[in-house]
């Protein structure tokens, strides 16, 4: 942090896309890094706004019967206002389709041009005939060809990481309609990576840096860069600048990240200012904050462009990139309603701060995390209350109600070692900020008041306000600095707590005026009216936010419709029973349905073992989406029945692997491949005998009925 000056950005949120929390943790990690840095008396802006270009745009607008300009600017409203909620300040957040960034893009592409890092070729793109348009990137998808992974996306698997180019998926399907898109060719422009290979390598080994953002890149180099297709055929996007590319525009990932630009020249407008000294000439540091699947678009791909351009662009200081937020051991599903976003938060009975808290306690620093209810209960109720907030209440309420006012000391040793310790702390919590270790500079704040409560503690003021009150104004004199330190010291990660401390303590301003240091609060300022900072969540609310948050599967009210015709469901015989190498309650099978063999995975580890598992007779929906559960591919679902108590699988002694499972009367007719939303809607019970009914007739196969031994009547199949 030589630089005077530090521009922070963080991923810009793709406007279609509600964000979850997972999609906050960057968001909320920059501002973070933005309150503290502005603190310790430190130049920053922070710098945001929302990916507005791509298919996906275009569609949705068109089918709300709007232009993608007024569809964005609703929705850019929105997250911007989502975002406001959790007290996140931005200096600007902008949009990529602004005209500012039309021209940005167009610049620094022309000048790749004329420096000769760009060159056209002819590629072979998906087209779907069914919906009359080519099929790009988040409109398809297939296996990866490199890790194999089901669910890959058109340009990245965000398995194995590694960014594809259209046409290079296995087994490619269209998103929109399902079928199966035909390959054509046409010309597009390429970002010639290969070249400029070897600039990028010299820059990443010049940094300091470790981890995936200097592994990764290193890596790619190795094994060669390949050229990167940056246009696209559509029409919502930036124009492409060339001629014979007219009815071409760029790729949303070749515009995104000058968005970065764009925005800090809006910000530049409103202010004033000039945007250069930002982004020129290596006169500030530049620190992107993202998720782990943009570290190859940051660390290799906009480097690239900006050192290809040469235009003296400043190229990242730093790249703070965290982990995957998993959300109650599974993944965030907008469209299973499973997990929590960021426009449910501000319906639930938490303040922004304590969302901010819990999300940076856990933040994916080394590793996944997981979003989970109880542990929010228990951090919240037992770190945050028990230990912060504990100390902070009863340091004001005992000394307002004994002295009204922050009362004047000489310290003893003790006391002056006391207030080293925290000295030393905050400075250790400083430096974590820093280098963008979040979580740990947290958990350093939160030993702060731990200090605190023990120092309070051993020197029982309660009692020495009966026998010594000299001392006694001493330790309360301590206690009332460390509390107003950890107002400074909270400030970055809660700021409302920070305020709210800081006007009990008496002052009269706001803490973001002062400094990262501890504090000397004056002696005989008044203080004000003790407050309790935070309400205990109770468990039952925890029960009601995980039912409510789990998905689709625990709604009760679902919109009934005969979708049984399209399910594909087959007897199939289970061959191996393995652990799920990533997940306690998961099992990995292999099945065998006759003309071949499949793995699924099933969530029965709770209900059997793996020897009542193996060679057993069971049902399976095979044309479910297939899905990647925590890294293990699954081709299908195994159906049980559960009445909330047994889940018992579904079986057919009588029939072979590979026998069809139909209702009388209901004419098939199967679908490639169905979502598991639609399977959900189509209702099977248990009767009294265990055979399983639909519309109140058995499943059943040539040979014999479907049935579920051991639920009880009602017994839901799922
Ligand atoms: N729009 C968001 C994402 O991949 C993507 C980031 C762009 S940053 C320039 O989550
Ligand atoms: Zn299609």
């Amino acid at each position: 942090m030589t630089k005077k000056r530090t521009l922070i950005t963080a991923a810009l949120p793709y406007v279609n896309n509600v964000p979850h929390l997972g999609n906050v943790i960057p968001t909320l990690s920059a501002d973070v890094y933005h309150r503290f840095l502005k603190l310790s008396g430190h130049e920053s802006i922070y710098i945001c706004g929302t990916d507005e270009h791509g298919t996906r745009t275009e569609i949705e607008a068109a089918q709300r019967n709007m232009s993608p300009d007024d569809y964005c600017r609703e929705l850019h409203a929105k997250i911007l206002k989502l975002y406001n909620w959790l007290g996140i300040e931005f200096d600007n957040f902008g949009r990529t389709s602004s005209r500012e960034n039309h021209k940005l893009t167009q610049e620094i592409f022309l000048n790749l041009y004329k420096n000769n890092y760009i060159f056209e070729d002819t590629i072979t793109q998906l087209y779907c005939k069914n919906c009359e348009r080519y099929l790009p990137d988040t409109y398809v998808e297939g296996e990866c060809p490199h890790c194999k992974s089901g669910d890959a996306k058109g340009d990245q698997c965000d398995e194995c990481l590694k960014v594809l180019e259209p046409g290079e998926l296995v087994n490619p399907k269209c998103k929109i309609c399902g079928s199966t898109p035909e390959i054509r060719e046409t010309k597009h422009l390429f970002l010639d990576l290969p070249k400029l290979s070897h600039q990028l390598e010299n820059w990443i080994n010049s940094t300091n840096w470790t981890g995936i953002i200097k592994n990764l890149p290193l890596a790619w180099i190795k094994e060669g860069l390949k050229p990167r297709c940056i246009t696209r055929d559509l029409k919502w996007g930036v124009p492409v600048p060339l001629d014979g590319f007219e009815d071409k525009v760029f790729y949303v990932w070749f515009d995104a990240p000058i968005g970065y630009i764009a925005s800090t020249a809006e910000y530049a407008e409103k202010t004033g200012s000039d945007w250069k000294p930002w982004w020129k000439n290596n006169d500030a540091n530049v620190v992107h904050f993202i998720g782990k699947d943009n570290v190859p678009f940051h660390a290799i791909i906009w480097p690239s462009m900006l050192i290809g351009a040469r235009d003296n662009w400043n190229l990242p200081s730093y790249i703070s990139s965290n982990e995957y937020l998993n959300y109650e051991g599974g993944q965030f599903s907008k469209s299973r309603k499973r997990g929590v976003f960021s426009s449910d938060i501000i319906n639930l009975k938490f303040t922004p701060d304590v969302w901010r808290f819990y999300l940076m306690i856990i933040r994916p620093e080394a590793k996944d995390a997981d979003f989970d209810w109880k542990d929010l209960m228990d951090k919240v109720n037992n770190e945050l209350i028990g230990n912060f907030g504990n100390f902070i209440n009863r340091t004001i309420t005992f000394t307002h109600k004994n002295f009204g006012e922050i009362p004047g000391a000489e310290y003893s040793e003790e006391d002056k070692e006391t207030i080293n310790a925290v000295e030393y702390l905050l400075k250790e919590a400083g430096s974590e900020i820093k280098a963008a270790k979040i979580k740990e500079a947290l958990k350093t704040v939160l030993r702060i008041s731990d200090l605190g409560n023990k120092y309070f503690q051993k020197n029982k003021p309660w009692e020495l306000v009966k026998e010594d009150k000299k001392r006694c104004a001493a330790v309360l004199n301590v206690c009332c600095n460390i509390a107003g330190t950890l107002a400074v010291a909270i400030a970055p990660f809660m700021p409302e707590t920070a305020e709210n401390i800081w006007k009990q303590l008496g002052n009269g301003d706001s803490v973001r005026n002062r400094e990262w240091k501890i504090r000397e609060l004056p002696a005989n300022q008044k203080l004000n009216k003790p407050e309790i900072l935070f309400e205990k969540i109770p468990q039952k609310l925890i029960n009601e936010y995980e039912k409510q948050f789990a998905g689709r599967e625990f709604k009760v009210q679902e919109k009934e419709e005969c979708l049984f015709e399209k399910l594909d469901l087959r007897v199939a015989e289970i061959t191996e029973v393995d652990d799920h190498p990533d997940a306690d309650k998961l099992y990995k099978l292999k099945i065998n349905i006759g003309t071949e063999e499949r793995q699924i995975v099933a969530g029965l580890k709770n209900y059997y073992d793996k020897e009542e598992l193996r060679g057993r007779i069971i049902v399976v929906l095979l044309n479910l989406e297939p899905a990647v559960i925590r890294g293990v591919e699954s081709e299908g679902m195994l159906l049980a029945a559960d009445d909330g108590k047994n889940v018992k699988v579904l079986d057919s002694d009588e029939s072979p692997a590979g026998a069809v499972v139909f209702v009388e009367g209901v004419k098939q007719n199967k679908i490639k491949i169905i979502k598991y939303d639609d399977f959900i809607k189509c209702k099977m019970t248990a009767d009294e005998s265990g055979r399983i009914l639909y519309k109140n007739k058995p499943l059943k196969t040539e040979s014999g009925e479907i049935k579920a031994s051991g639920v009880k009547k009602g017994a839901k199949v799922r």
